[in-house]
């Protein structure tokens, strides 16, 4: 089956761009006429952006159906025998496996009556923390499956975030591996949770799957086994699980996410509109062909592995590959192995990894065979020259496109990108908006800049005009902090914190960077104030501002000003408390690169910290500051220059 949706020329994308913007109901509803309904909607769209109640957005009202149905149910006459999910281990020692469309069906059917038999009912919160197993592509589904909304925390969150995250979404289930594998470490993921739930007394079930055989403690009566689980379902003859009807805007997931304050968000997704919009970006950004083999090296921890592992190929019937390790584990050649071991088309990665990989050098990718490629994508961060043209060069041989696509958790999925083979690329931009999607750059102002010349550029910051079927309906349980956060920048406009320029000569986009107080470090989002409230936790500390500053490899790195309430006897020591207050707080990830303490920091008469002096420091800029006559005490800047790391 080809995609009757899909771009094949420039006409094409131009054709559907315009009817996208002429006729959004009518474009929309050609495209999700192709997916499998239990009820057609009544009317496509109703929308406002700009009202007290903002945002509303229902697309396909009175639609009923279940999105496991298009992924996995329709797919089982024309290509149950088809891998859906080909799995490769952390260990590559250890068998690959394969799930074909059949057989996933068959498991998340069996899963989803195990959750049935747990108690757990349509509209329940389910937290998912888990290793990158199939397992959790079949616990997403299988929730999915139910009516269940999932809450996925990335494996790399500590015990306090879940906790969090479990408080926030009011979860009454988690599910959960004894272990993880990831590298060379082995990380206790049920122990972790365990720490968590000392928070969460009203969690009733805690569903274990094994996976590293890492010793558990399992709470009688709240703790069970998955294998166990699955057995009881089994003794039974594996009853059916027909699918829960749902109504097209029913919330599938909730996905936490950082913003510029200290709690993050959890971004409401809904199921119709998500799952046109996943189907269809996927088919044509990456110029999906039936049977290809697609390999996202995301987590489903991250919205990436949301949409572009699970949902948006699933529902257009792909082969997706799902890996358990690292890029650089046993060695910096793993991700090409697994391209040359299963013939992958099309790799979807990010700028870090690449980095990260390129400084290794060549030896480790000139011994794969490569040839299967056609196609490779970017995300997460702006990719840089260097990156993309060492991607170009030495991974896609000159001869694929890379499709740099731009996006956040927010948006569900892909807004601004090249399509492949279509789309002309330029390195470092992500050139044009996909059909549907109505970009408008913001000055200081408020006023929308409008479209440069030929030979001229402008820059501002980046909204989104029109709704689009992928986007956010809500923030769980603070609908007016979704408000606040996206549509009061620019009323009438989604703000996306991005800043942006564009380029007269052929329109492309380039996406800038966060313009908010939020990093971008090796792709993964962390707000400074999350991490300013971590370090503040530890005994020591009185006070701290977090900036980023350009780092090679991880795009962003994170730099902390400490002041602690006396001057450190050993700082070298003091560094690693806080560093190891920051991991228990948030989690590895947000641990910060640089720590330095300083006496005090730069601060507005009414007590502002000022950030832009503090990058710039960071930054290593030292003479250009700025003005810093509004200070409170200018002499705070001296200090902290010469003690700069
Ligand atoms: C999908 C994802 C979103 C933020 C976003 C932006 C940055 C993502 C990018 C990019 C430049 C790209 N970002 N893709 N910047 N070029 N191709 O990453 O979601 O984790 O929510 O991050 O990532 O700053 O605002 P999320």
């Amino acid at each position: 089956m080809a995609y009757p949706y899909q771009i094949k020329t420039q006409a094409d994308y131009e054709k559907a761009y315009k009817k996208s913007v002429e006729d959004p109901e009518g474009f929309w509803s050609a495209i999700a006429d192709t997916f499998y309904w239990r009820k057609k909607w009544d009317k496509v769209l109703e929308w406002d952006f700009s009202g007290p109640d903002a945002p509303q957005v229902k697309w396909f009202q009175g639609a009923r159906l279940n999105i496991t149905e298009n992924c996995l149910d329709r797919h089982l006459d024309t290509r149950g025998d088809q891998p859906a999910i080909i799995w490769e281990p952390n260990d590559p020692d250890e068998h690959h496996r394969v799930l074909t469309y059949k057989q996933l069906h068959q498991k998340v059917c069996i899963f989803s009556n195990a959750l049935k038999n747990n108690g757990v009912k349509k509209g329940d919160r389910v937290c998912i923390y888990m290793g990158m197993v199939p397992e959790l592509a079949i616990a997403v589904l299988a929730c999915a499956r139910i009516g269940a909304i999932h809450s996925v925390v990335f494996g790399g969150f500590s015990a306090k975030s879940i906790a969090d995250r479990i408080l926030d979404a009011s979860a009454d289930f988690v599910i959960t591996c004894d272990g993880a594998y990831r590298g060379n470490k082995v990380i206790p993921l049920k122990s972790v949770v365990d720490d968590a739930l000392v928070q969460c007394p009203d969690v009733k079930k805690v569903i274990v799957l094994t996976r590293t055989h890492t010793p558990v403690s399992m709470i009688k009566g709240r703790d069970v086994w998955w294998e166990d689980e699955i057995k009881k379902v089994e003794t039974l003859g594996n009853p059916p699980c027909p699918a829960e009807e749902m109504d097209a805007e029913d919330t599938l997931y909730v996905l936490y996410t950082s913003g510029s304050t200290g709690k993050p968000k959890g971004v409401v997704h809904t199921t119709a509109g998500y799952m046109i919009y996943t189907a269809y970006t996927f088919v044509n950004v990456f110029n999906y062909q039936p049977g290809e083999v697609y390999f996202c090296t995301a987590d489903i921890g991250w919205v990436t592995g949301h949409s572009y592992i699970v949902y948006g190929p699933l529902a257009a019937g792909a082969v997706s590959v799902m890996f358990e390790g690292v890029p650089t584990w046993p060695n910096a050649g793993r991700l090409w192995e697994i391209v040359d071991k299963h013939k992958v088309n099309t790799i979807y990665t990010a700028p870090t990894a690449i980095r990260s990989l390129m400084a290794h050098g060549l030896g480790f990718v000139e011994d794969k065979d490569l040839s299967s490629l056609r196609v490779l994508g970017s995300v997460g961060e702006p990719i840089n020259e260097e990156a993309w043209h060492w991607f170009d060069e030495h991974i896609g041989k000159k001869r694929c496109p890379i499709v740099d696509t731009w996006w956040q958790t927010e948006t569900g999925g892909i807004l601004i990108s090249p399509i492949a083979t279509v789309t002309h690329t330029k390195p470092s931009y992500a050139t044009l908006p996909l059909p549907g999607i109505q970009p408008a750059i913001m000055d200081e102002k408020g006023q929308e800049i409008p479209a440069p010349q030929k030979g001229e550029q402008v820059s501002g910051n980046l909204c989104i005009r029109f709704p689009w079927p992928g986007m956010l309906r809500s923030t769980w349980g603070d609908h007016e902090r979704c408000r606040k956060t996206y549509f009061d920048a620019y009323p009438g406009k989604y703000f996306t914190g991005d800043g942006c320029l564009r380029d007269g000569d052929d329109g492309y986009y380039r996406i800038t960077g966060r313009v908010d107080d939020v990093l971008n470090v090796s792709g993964h989002r962390i707000g400074t104030a999350e991490v300013e409230n971590a370090i503040n936790m530890h005994a020591d500390v009185v006070e701290s501002a977090v900036v980023g500053y350009p780092h090679d490899i991880k795009g962003q790195g994170v730099y902390a000003f400490v002041i602690t309430e006396k001057e450190p006897d050993n700082p070298n020591l003091a560094r690693k408390d806080i560093l190891e207050t920051v991991a228990r707080i948030i989690g590895p990830i947000a641990k910060p690169d640089k720590i330095q303490f300083v006496k005090g920091l730069p601060k507005t008469r009414s007590g502002k910290i000022m950030r832009r002096i503090l990058r710039k420091i960071a930054e290593g800029e030292m003479e250009n500051l700025g003005d810093t006559t509004t200070l409170l005490d200018p002499g705070v800047v001296d200090d902290i220059k010469q003690g700069k790391l």
